[in-house]
């Protein structure tokens, strides 16, 4: 896939895998760490970059989140999110995602179709909706409703990759080493509040109708106020079985830095997934003090990282051999 294919690692790598250090002085370090944006796979350093600018005119790590994971949505290359995203099994194109803020309101959609940019009808969810939640119909019309463009977002590149893959004739969606792109995105912004977003197109030739992890709270994001917050990709039927973005967030509460509290969720995830070999799953985390983490099930798993320093692609440590 194109992402792999300008993967740099830098001198910042050592920092952002962590090495799982404990913070000594956690007051001065928050000092030097803010802003900070981390985002899953290469994709993520594009829109690191636009959640930067609001980053670093004091703007909130919500709106960062929101505008950052957007270029995702509408970059027609990154074919698990968004337009150009790749179908389900019936060659349509159904969205799932979800944004979560550091007061712990969220919101989110599940099986939108038509909308290019699923983030802010999740936002909008949110903030103008007594629910958390509204998917298929509903969420579209509701998105009609605010002023969204019906858009077909079918890409020839995607129908042909989809045609392609009917003509296998088997069923047997998986997302291993190569079959994933979702963007999680977490944020913590100058004042020190975290934000989370996470948006996607799902399991490509999925089920109609199937929703994933994504959009789930506690499951594909998760974010706490008093803690940090985390995000997953990968698949998610594995995911949900442990809840693993609350996870890794209350492993963070217990005292573990965001490297160790992904590799302890991605240790669950393995016991209670018995194909786990077969599978690829990435985790993400932030916590308070500007420290970031990853970890991948397997080799492969890539991040962004933006701070002060710079927007740097990493490649994140995992789990099997
Ligand atoms: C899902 N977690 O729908 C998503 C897929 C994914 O990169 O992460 N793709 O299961």
């Amino acid at each position: 896939m194109r992402r792999r294919n300008f993967l740099q690692l830098t001198a910042l790598s050592s920092f952002a895998l962590g090495v799982g250090c404990k913070q000594e002085k956690p007051s001065q370090y928050a000092e030097s760490m803010k802003p900070v944006v981390i985002a899953t796979w290469n994709h993520g350093l594009a829109a690191n970059a636009a959640a930067w600018k609001v980053l670093s005119s004091n703007g909130t790590a919500l709106d960062a989140v929101e505008t950052g994971v957007r270029v995702s949505e509408a970059d027609p290359q990154v074919d698990s999110v968004g337009y150009g995203g790749l179908p389900d099994r019936d060659g349509r194109v159904t969205l799932d995602a979800a944004i979560m803020a550091h007061d712990s309101r969220c919101g989110a959609v599940a099986a939108l179709e038509h909308i290019m940019h699923p983030i802010s009808v999740a936002r909008l969810v949110m903030e103008k909706t007594p629910h958390w939640m509204l998917v298929g119909e509903g969420a579209l019309q509701f998105a009609l409703e605010q002023g969204f463009k019906k858009e077909n977002l079918l890409t020839p590149q995607a129908k042909a990759a989809w045609e392609q893959w009917l003509a296998t004739k088997t069923y047997k969606p998986t997302i291993n080493a190569e079959n994933h792109d979702t963007i999680g995105m977490l944020a913590l912004d100058t004042a020190g509040h975290v934000a989370g977003a996470c948006t996607t197109s799902g399991l490509a030739y999925k089920m109609h109708g199937r929703v994933g992890d994504s959009p789930i709270i506690g499951a594909g994001l998760f974010v706490d106020g008093d803690v940090g917050a985390a995000t997953a990709t990968g698949l998610g039927e594995a995911i949900v079985r442990i809840a693993a973005s609350h996870l890794i967030v209350e492993l963070m509460r217990q005292g573990n830095t965001p490297e160790q509290a992904c590799k302890l969720a991605l240790e669950r995830l393995i016991q209670k997934n018995p194909h786990y070999k077969e599978i690829q799953v990435g985790f993400i985390a932030l916590n308070l003090q500007g420290q970031t983490g990853a970890y991948g099930l397997q080799k492969g798993f890539t991040y962004a990282l933006h701070t002060p320093q710079g927007n740097q692609l990493v490649e994140a440590p995992h789990l099997l051999a």
